[in-house]
This record gives C-alpha cells, structure tokens and sequence, in this order.
C-alpha cells in the first residue's frame, strides 16, 4: 500500500469504529456484533503500531493512554456550575412553582431524572474534546481529561467543529457496580457504599488505566457555553438544545418530558419513582427546570443555585425484610451496641444484611423482635438501620429482645446507664472486647494513625500475647510479629516503620486516640493548646477544664476520672517513655474564626476533611461533628447528607468550600 492509501485507510477505519462506538455506547443500537468491532479496532491498533508517522491524537484508540499523573490539576470553569435548590414534598414543589407562577404566566417545564452521579463539564475546541473537569465548588475543580476519555460515550470529536462546553452527570451503572463490589469482595478490599460513591473514587483516580476498568458512564444535561451551531443559531428551549447535543453525538438524559404544570409534573416524579429500580443506573430525584431559555434569563440565577429550576429529591428507599438475629458487640467505651441481622435485602444500591439499632430503648419503643418483619431504609443513603417492626405479620410466641445481663465479651455483669443516651455498659476495666477496640481507635486515622494495625491484626497481636495495652505497640520488634500466622516479614516491617512513625503525631491525636469519654477530636486539640504537654494534662482540675471554652462539668470529669486511673497513668508513662511526642504540633495561627463552630459534610472540592478542620483550628475556630443550634456554619461540599438537611431545619447557614476559604 502507498502512503496515501495507508492513511485513507486510517481514516476509514477510525471513522468507522467512531460511528459504531456512538451506535453502541450513545445511542444503544449496535448495528454490527462485538465480534466484528473488535476486529476492526485491532486492525487499527496493528496499522497504529506498523505506521506510526499517521498517529492522532484522536483516534478511537487513545482512550486509555494518559500516563498516571501526581496529582490533579485545578480547572477555572468558564461558566459556574450551579447546584440544585432541593425540595423533599410534592408542598416544598409547589411553593417553587408559584413563585415561579408569579413572575411568569403557565411556563413550560422540562421534568427529568436526577442522576445519582458526579458532575463535569466538558470542553470542545473545534469539534476535539480537549478538557474534562470535576464540578468541584462550581467555579474551581479538577483536570480529569484523562479519566473521562476512557468514558466511551464520551464522544472525542462532535459531528461538526464547534467550541463549546457542555455538562452532565458521570456514573456507574448498576451492574458495573455489582461487579466491581464482587470482584473487590474476592481481592479482600473494601467495598463501595453505592454507584455514586464507586463513580468518585473512580473518577479521581490518578491512573486512567483503572478508571478504563471501571466503566463508567455520562448523561450530558446543559449546555454551558460556546455555539451550538456553526451560523450562529442559538436553540430557543431546553429542549432543543438537548436535541441538537445529541445530534453532535452527545449521549443526552434520557426519560425527560416536558410537562405544563404541576399535575404533569407529579406524575412524571410517580412514574419515574416507580420506574426507579428498573433504571440501569442510580437516581436520586427529578429535575424540574424551565425549558424556555428567555424565561430563564428572566428567572436569574441565586447567589448558587439557579431560580429557574429545582430538584425533587426521592424519600430514601425502604423495604421489608426478615430479622433473623440481634447480635451485641461491646464497644471501646464499654457500650454494649444491638445490631440487626438482616435476611439479605436490596436497598438503595446494596445488598445489606445488617443494621444498627442503636440501644436497647430503641428496640423497646419500635417493638423490634427476632423473627418479625423489618422496614429497613439507608440513613444518608449510607448506613442500613430498622425504621421499625410489623407486629401485625408476627407470628405468636416471639419475646420482647432483652440485653444480655453480662458483657458478651468478658461475662461480668452490666449496668444501664439511663443518663447516657439509654446505654447498656460493661464497666471492667479489663475487658478484652474494650481492650481491642481501644487500641483499634488508637491506631486509627484519626488517632495516632498507623497504617496497616486493622483490627484483625489488632486481635491477633493481643491473641499471640504480644501486646497488652496501646503502650506495648512501641515495643514491638518484626521478627515477633512476622512470626504470627499469615504474615510475612515485608508486612512486619511494614507495621514496625508506621508504628515508629506515629510517635510524631503530636499531643492533640496522642490525647485523641487515649479514648477518653466525651474527648473528641475536638476537645483533644483544645486539651492539648490549653496544657501544652501530656504531664500537664494528666494533672488537670474540674476547675482549670471548666475554664476551657466549651468544656463542661462532664467532660471535664471524664478527664480528671481517666487520669486518676492508675493504669491510664502507667499507659501516659510508658508511651511518654517510648518517645511519643506530647507536646502539640498545631499552634493556632490567627482567632479570625475565633467562636464559630463548624460543621463539615459531604465531600469538598479541593481540601480533604482533615485539611479543612485543621485549617479551621489554626485560624481558631472548632470543628464539631454534628449540628445543633450551636453550629455557626455547616461547610456542604457535594453528596452532603443528612447534616446538611439539618441545618436547613435549625436555619443555619450552609457554606461551600470557596465561602469557607474566603473566611479564612
Ligand atoms: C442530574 C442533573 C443535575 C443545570 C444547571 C443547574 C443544575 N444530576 O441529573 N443538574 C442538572 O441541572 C443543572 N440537571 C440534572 N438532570
């Protein structure tokens, strides 16, 4: 073959394989088999390699080259990405709608699913897909061209050469998801809460070749800004601009309508809830929007969110099943926790087959009972739990569920605590179950942070008599610890180098990770500034604490009890002696946040939790875990739950990343 003829030959083949990808991935209607596209493609991989000097960086074959990256670039979006005003009730709708009925007469809507994704925006410079960015905080988020490349709907070159940005929602079908969790489940690794989260953690991967593995997908949604047609044609409607996305070979929501007013559009939110399980992907609401753009423009946009639209957000999927057991685990404070199980159930993406049930006062008000019938739901789409019983389904001779009168794990006897949140506590000291979990928290991430000390290693070390107390990790040699059952000397080292590491982490996790009742993280770094050193701390008053902001009369005695203690002394001791750092790390840097309270939820654009809080400390606000009427802010960052549904009820005012950074 000539030169010429090799290169016509390309441009068939990549023209070809272009057109049956769109057939397969965009439009679900394959016209050839699998079998004939993958000839084709490797006919295209053998000529790419054989004639190099023909390469393009556009052909259909450059999906999964990037190379792994360091770390993500951040994107500036030419146009902010708004998120959605929530609505929970067909009421909440309503008052949307008159609000909107009264600025314009009997508007037209587009009603559409909300995918249970992750948003991006998606960049075309003359027809190429050059740049693919996270949503982030709307106005910065990250470069992830490389990953959404390897997202086969995702066309690389439009139909026409046009600039433009669009935005849609990423995700993983369910069934990738299902696989993905089998397959994680079989390596031993930890497995995803639901698609959504399985689709970030595969997004923001800094090696595409993984993110190719797992075959994600996109719904595109709106069109940022740019031109969608060559003379200068701008589209009328939502609608038509959806059309004419999908002529250029975008992959556009599907199952949207478009609806004349609130009757039309309850009845599209019935029937895509019922139509919900049935989806191949996740949704978690409807969209309701305005199709005119005119009207649009009128409308405006809030300081966020657009007024022109609003989403209807599902109540949280329940379902009946069996309860087979209520099993009790005691916890590091002594705390004996029911958990339910479950005969396995499909709920909101998983398979779950355990729920907490929190205390024994629950059990007895929701009448719970092995053997009946459970409604089950996910609170903040996470974390199973029993909503309640179905004593009509019951059959006769079942009893009431009792807490076992002694500790589970050592067999002394328990006490009800009414005081402390109806808890059932095992109070010795020398309870092996206490013991475990203890040292488990010590380690832990938020605590002195030990990679690898699990707590199956945990057990096995206090098993093998290797360790007694948290003090004894410091002691700890390789050779004792490769010499227990499944592990090697490279995993020995391992935990040796990240124990010795730890020493390092400073009074504020040292404090932290003591696991003292009622000492946060929170109230172990305001320990830790106030005191200075781990001696001092452990010779504090009820008075001098109560002097602390913030420290009540509990908390200070949990503290003062904990260090009368005379084993928590020699623990101080031992591990001042192995050379822990018990001095802080952190001194605060300025009081600009000086008594506000902070409350963190979902995922931030940019800073990870830990940044974010320590950030907060040193400019001298707290950062606390839950909301309350307290709470100065709450920080949403995207997939916000349940806190950030809380502080709408308290009417506290919910910020995002760059409003926090903006603070500080
Ligand atoms: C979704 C979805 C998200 C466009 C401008 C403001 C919100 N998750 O499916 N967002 C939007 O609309 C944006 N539509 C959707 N369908």
């Amino acid at each position: 073959m000539s030169q010429e003829e090799i290169k016509a030959k390309l441009d068939q083949l990549r023209a070809k394989l272009r057109y049956h990808a769109r057939k397969y991935y965009v439009e679900d209607a394959p016209e050839i088999s699998d079998f004939e596209y993958d000839r084709m493609y490797a006919e295209l991989l053998r000529l790419e390699a054989e004639y190099p000097e023909f390469d393009d960086p556009e052909s259909p074959s450059k999906r999964v080259g990037g190379k792994p990256l360091d770390q993500f670039e951040k994107v500036t979006h030419p146009v902010q990405m708004n998120s959605l005003s929530d609505v929970f009730s067909f009421e909440e709708l309503n008052e949307f709608l008159e609000r909107v009925g009264q600025i314009v007469e009997h508007p037209a809507y587009s009603v559409e699913p909300k995918i249970d994704g992750l948003s991006v925006s998606l960049r075309y410079e003359n027809g190429v897909f050059v740049q693919g960015a996270t949503r982030g905080d709307g106005f910065v988020g990250e470069d992830v061209t490389q990953n959404l490349r390897t997202v086969f709907s995702i066309p690389m070159k439009l139909s026409e050469p046009l600039s433009l940005t669009v935005r849609g929602e990423v995700y993983m079908p369910r069934q990738v998801f299902e696989k993905l969790n089998l397959a994680r489940e079989r390596d031993g690794l930890s497995l995803f809460a639901n698609p959504r989260n399985a689709a970030a953690g595969s997004l923001r991967q800094l090696d595409p070749r993984i993110t190719a593995e797992r075959r994600l997908d996109i719904f595109v949604f709106n069109f940022q800004e740019g031109s969608l047609y060559a003379d200068g044609h701008e589209p009328k409607t939502h609608t038509e601009t959806l059309d004419r996305l999908s002529a250029l070979g975008f992959k556009v929501l599907e199952e949207r309508i478009t609806a004349a007013g609130y009757d039309e559009i309850i009845k599209q939110i019935q029937r895509l809830g019922e139509k919900r399980e049935k989806l191949a992907y996740d949704i978690d609401g409807v969209v309701i929007k305005i199709d005119d753009l005119a009207t649009r423009r009128r409308l405006g946009e809030g300081t966020n969110t657009p007024r022109w639209a609003v989403a209807y957000k599902f109540p949280p999927e329940q379902k009946q099943t069996k309860l087979i057991d209520i099993v009790v685990a005691v916890g590091r404070t002594g705390v004996l926790t029911p958990t339910a199980v479950l005969q396995p159930v499909r709920l909101a993406g998983t398979v779950v087959s355990r729920a907490t049930l929190h205390n024994a006062e629950l059990i007895r008000e929701r009448d719970i009972r092995i053997g009946d019938i459970v409604t089950v739901q996910k609170a903040g789409d996470i974390i199973p739990e029993v909503v309640r019983s179905h004593p009509e389904l019951r059959s006769n001779g079942t009893e009431a569920f009792k807490m076992p009168e002694r500790c589970p794990s050592c067999g002394e006897p328990v006490f009800y605590d009414e005081d402390e949140g109806a808890a059932t506590r095992c109070t010795n000291v020398r309870c092996p179950a206490q013991l475990s979990r203890g040292i488990e928290h010590f380690a832990s991430k938020d605590a002195m942070n030990i990679d690898g000390l699990g707590p199956q290693l945990v057990e096995a070390l206090l098993k093998n008599q290797l360790i007694e107390d948290a003090a004894d990790l410091y002691r700890l040699r390789a050779e004792e610890i490769a010499g227990m059952e499944r592990m090697g000397e490279k995993s020995a080292a391992n935990l040796v180098w990240a124990i010795e590491k730890s020493k390092g982490a400073g009074l504020e996790r040292l404090i932290y990770a003591l696991g003292i009742r009622n000492v946060g993280e929170v109230a172990a770094a305001a320990l830790a500034q106030h005191f200075g050193t781990l001696d001092a701390c452990m010779g504090a008053t009820v008075e001098e604490l109560c002097s602390i902001s913030d420290f009540g009369q509990i908390t200070a005695d949990c503290v003062v009890n904990f260090f009368t203690h005379p084993q928590n002394r020699s623990l101080c001791r031992r591990l001042t002696e192995a050379g822990l750092l018990t001095v802080p790390v952190n001194q605060p840097k300025s009081d600009v946040l000086a008594g506000l309270t902070f409350v963190l939820t979902g995922t931030l654009p940019t800073l990870s939790r830990d940044e974010a809080s320590e950030k907060i400390r040193a400019a001298g606000g707290k950062v606390a875990g839950s909301v309350s009427s307290k709470t100065s802010y709450v920080v949403a960052g995207e997939a916000a739950g349940s806190k950030l549904t809380k502080a709408r009820q308290l009417g506290i005012p919910v910020i995002d990343e760059a409003a926090l950074l903006a603070m500080l």
